[in-house]
């Protein structure tokens, strides 16, 4: 019953009427939507909340379901040519000449122009970090504006907790309580052990419980402004009605790094500027000679790896994505990036959530080592706004087979420099740890730019499930595909 149309039911007719039957076999914070067209982008999702059967692990007064979105006016199917037209419309943030100038005077001349060159080359903006923002969209939180002022009311002491779910089409939040701490206590409805933080990037389709104690004041701001710092959304918890807190101003907008294109050789701490690449101005001598499709298959032997790791080896591709008109970059050291806040958010002054501080409170549903491993690359064409997985979009690609019952690995590589939240239907994915031990159980693991991610699946649930990203524009332009699980060996 985690179907989609076209794979495991025909969809609902007009005046149709249509029954789930399904058994309960978890509690939690989830939600529900449309998978028909664009219609989640028009509304048609709700939360969905399950009382669990067994006593909870924390205790809490009061709970809020608080769901973020993306609206739009427009009809989205005009949308979505419009990305295909002019994937950068809404990127009002092309660097102009003045920052040019800027950036020559605190650098050298030269380590501007070769980064520069370097992001002319890489067909992306430095600044673009998400296809569609508030440029287009209003944010919404549980259905209304900043102005419409969305209100959960507490008493002074109480322990409140707050349900988030990112119900958006395409947009990452990044979600603060100024003066208050939040603790962690679920991830995509399932438990983890606690973890306090200030602050937390909910990617699309996740859900987040917190726990607050507010206190000391009658009104504290929730605060969630969109990854890319274009827009915000806020809402207040509060004493009575009609109470506000200040609500911050939106941070400043992150520039894409080397570090967020799969590039950089360390860990991902730290937030670099876009100056610090004086260090890496050998990358703006890959030229590789075909405008057509210069990233598909790098030449390596043309390249100055000045400062790069050789040794840390480098990944391999499939032969799918070489010579390939809708592959546009390709990671070359990706690593999991685990405890990486994400673009925007390293060093904030913060306690930023990163998913390796997400622990399950349980073991290893499973238990069984992973008997097989599968590698699927995250691929897109930016300009082309094509996506795809290994290069090849969901219309011409067979469905991904797995055996009842077996216990397997999927590796995720992601390729392009945009993020992606992937989804598998049907069956949970318990993400691992840079060991590949169990770590926490989730259903929509976020794949931020340059990452290499891996979860194992338990196919215990017979059927075609859609497993695709869930950027709802992404997925429709074809970063999808079918998995089937049959029963009877491979
Ligand atoms: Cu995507």
């Amino acid at each position: 019953m985690d179907g989609v149309p076209g794979l495991s039911f025909n969809g609902i007719g007009r005046g149709e009427t249509y029954h789930y039957r399904f058994t309960v076999q978890q509690g939690g914070t989830y939600w529900y939507h449309s998978h028909s067209g664009f219609q989640e982008q028009a509304g048609l999702y709700g939360p969905l909340v399950i009382d669990p059967i067994a006593p909870e692990p924390f205790a809490y007064d009061r709970d809020y379901v608080v769901m973020l979105s993306d609206w739009t006016d427009l009809d989205a199917a005009a949308l979505f040519s419009r990305l295909k037209k002019m994937s950068m419309y809404d990127n009002y943030y092309m660097r102009t000449v003045g920052d040019f100038f800027r950036d020559a005077r605190e650098d050298s001349l030269k380590a501007t122009l070769a980064d520069r060159r370097m992001w002319g080359q890489m067909r992306m903006s430095p600044t673009d970090l998400s296809d569609v923002n508030a440029n287009t969209y209003t944010y919404l939180m549980n259905g209304t504006t900043s102005l419409g002022n969305w209100t959960g009311l507490f008493r002074s002491g109480e322990k409140i907790r707050l349900r988030f779910i990112n119900g958006s089409a395409m947009t990452y939040f990044d979600v603060r309580i100024p003066g208050l701490k939040m603790t962690v206590v679920a991830a995509d409805g399932q438990y983890v052990h606690p973890v306090t933080v200030d602050e937390f990037r909910i990617a699309v389709a996740e859900t987040f419980d917190v726990i607050v104690e507010p206190s000391g004041q009658d009104a504290f701001t929730i605060f969630a402004q969109d990854s890319g710092r274009t827009g915000y959304v806020s809402g207040t918890l509060a004493v009575r009605e009609g109470l506000r807190a200040p609500v911050p101003t939106v941070d400043p907008r992150p520039i894409l790094t080397m570090a967020d294109m799969g590039m950089d050789h360390g860990q991902a701490g730290g937030e670099h500027s876009g100056h610090d690449m004086g260090a890496m101005q050998g990358m703006a001598g890959m030229d590789h000679g075909q405008p057509a499709n210069e990233h598909a298959g790098h030449d390596m032997s043309g390249m100055n790896m000045q400062g790069m790791d050789m040794g840390s080896g480098m990944q391999t591709h499939p032969a799918s994505e070489t010579g390939n008109p809708l592959v546009d970059n390709q990671a070359m050291t990706p690593t999991s990036r685990l405890d990486d806040p994400g673009n925007g958010l390293r060093d904030n002054g913060r306690k930023v959530l990163t998913y390796a501080m997400l622990r399950s409170a349980f073991e290893d549903p499973d238990g069984r080592d992973p008997g097989r491993e599968i590698e699927l690359h995250l691929t897109g064409h930016m300009e082309k706004f094509a996506w795809g997985f290994n290069g090849i979009k969901f219309s011409g690609a067979e469905p991904l087979r797995l055996n009842y019952g077996e216990r397997l690995r999927i590796v995720l590589v992601n390729d392009p420099m945009m993020t992606h939240p992937i989804h598998l239907h049907g069956m949970w994915s318990d993400v691992e740890d840079d060991n590949g031990n169990f770590m926490v159980r989730k259903h929509t693991v976020d794949m931020p730019p340059g990452s290499k991610r891996s979860y194992r699946v338990r196919a215990d649930a017979l059927g075609m499930w859609a497993y695709h990203c869930h950027l709802l524009y992404h997925m429709e332009a074809g970063m999808m595909r079918a998995v089937q699980v049959q029963e009877g060996g491979a």
